[in-house]
């Protein structure tokens, strides 16, 4: 496959990441071995029955992971940076536009100085009412420190109503953020790049077929095939911090 016959003036590229570009900067995939499902049944902390049902349990799920994503140790790696870069020369080279769409609640992307961001799994920084459907975040933290803990004495600074914060997280069964655009951009794509996802989730690991209908080149970047690799035109397959750079370098240097 050559990527240079994809590589034409306004070229858009839309790229997918998972939990697995975040792995080496010390962030639990879900599904290996190690990974947060295996101390953790989903249905006890990442649905909105779990919720209802024990709210403190699901607090502290995301508490503890909102805790080790601020430690001094978690810092964006060598993908997050190499995507941060293609976003910024890519318009420049080419013309056309890079997005990225995250399953990842982590901030990496951001610190790492990606701008065009869809997080459409929520945000582990956030917090959401269900009374107002207000969007808490770091604008707030005069009145909500979401860097302490949540939990359901919190008052919404928009509602002023307490029991009603929950994690800005999108739970199974809920819809994700920005569905709308997300169709767009991959209607629109051209070259459409999957990273770090095992493809167990949908409606993200729908997105390769979008793409391909759209007639966009599409790679798997993974340390090993994930349950839809044979949706892609193209496969890299080890460490995102070591794949994901290479790739780039290939793309800003055709
Ligand atoms: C490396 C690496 C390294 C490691 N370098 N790689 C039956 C059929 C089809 C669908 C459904 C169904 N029944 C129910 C559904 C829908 C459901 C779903 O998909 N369920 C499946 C389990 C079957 N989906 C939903 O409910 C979604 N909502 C929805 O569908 O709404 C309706 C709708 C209708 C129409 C249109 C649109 C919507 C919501 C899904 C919410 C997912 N939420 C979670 C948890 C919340 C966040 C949190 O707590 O953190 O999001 S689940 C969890 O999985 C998390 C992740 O974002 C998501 C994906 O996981 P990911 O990122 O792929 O991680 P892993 O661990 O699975 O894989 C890591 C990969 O990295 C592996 O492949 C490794 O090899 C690799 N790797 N180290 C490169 N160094």
């Amino acid at each position: 496959m050559d990527i240079q016959n994809y590589i034409k003036p306004n070229c858009n590229i839309v790229i997918l990441t998972g939990a697995g570009i975040s792995a080496e900067s010390g962030i639990q995939t879900f599904r290996a071995s190690d990974g947060l499902w295996e101390n953790h049944r989903v249905e006890d902390v990442a649905t909105p029955e779990a919720f209802l049902r024990d709210p403190a349990l699901v607090y502290k799920f995301y508490n503890d992971r909102r805790r080790s994503l601020l430690s001094d140790d978690i810092k964006p790696n060598a993908a997050h940076k190499a995507l941060a870069e293609l976003e910024a020369k890519w318009p420049k080279k080419n013309g056309g536009g890079v997005t990225l769409i995250t399953q990842n609640i982590d901030d990496l992307h951001e610190r790492a100085g990606s701008q065009n961001l869809i997080h459409m799994h929520g945000e582990l920084l956030k917090m959401f009412c269900r009374s107002c459907a207000a969007i808490h975040g770091a604008e707030y933290t005069d009145k909500l420190d979401i860097k302490t803990d949540m939990d359901s004495k919190m008052i919404c600074a928009t509602c002023e109503r307490t029991e009603s914060m929950r994690p800005d997280i999108v739970w199974f069964g809920e819809m994700p953020y920005q569905m709308d655009k997300c169709g767009r951009v991959l209607r629109d794509c051209d070259i459409f790049i999957s990273i770090g996802t095992s493809g167990n989730v949908y409606p993200a690991a729908g997105f390769v077929q979008e793409a391909h209908f759209a007639g966009a080149l599409t790679v798997e970047i993974n340390l090993e095939p994930s349950v839809n690799a044979g949706a892609f035109s193209i496969g890299e397959y080890g460490k995102a911090g070591e794949k994901v750079p290479e790739f780039v370098n290939t793309l800003l240097n055709i």
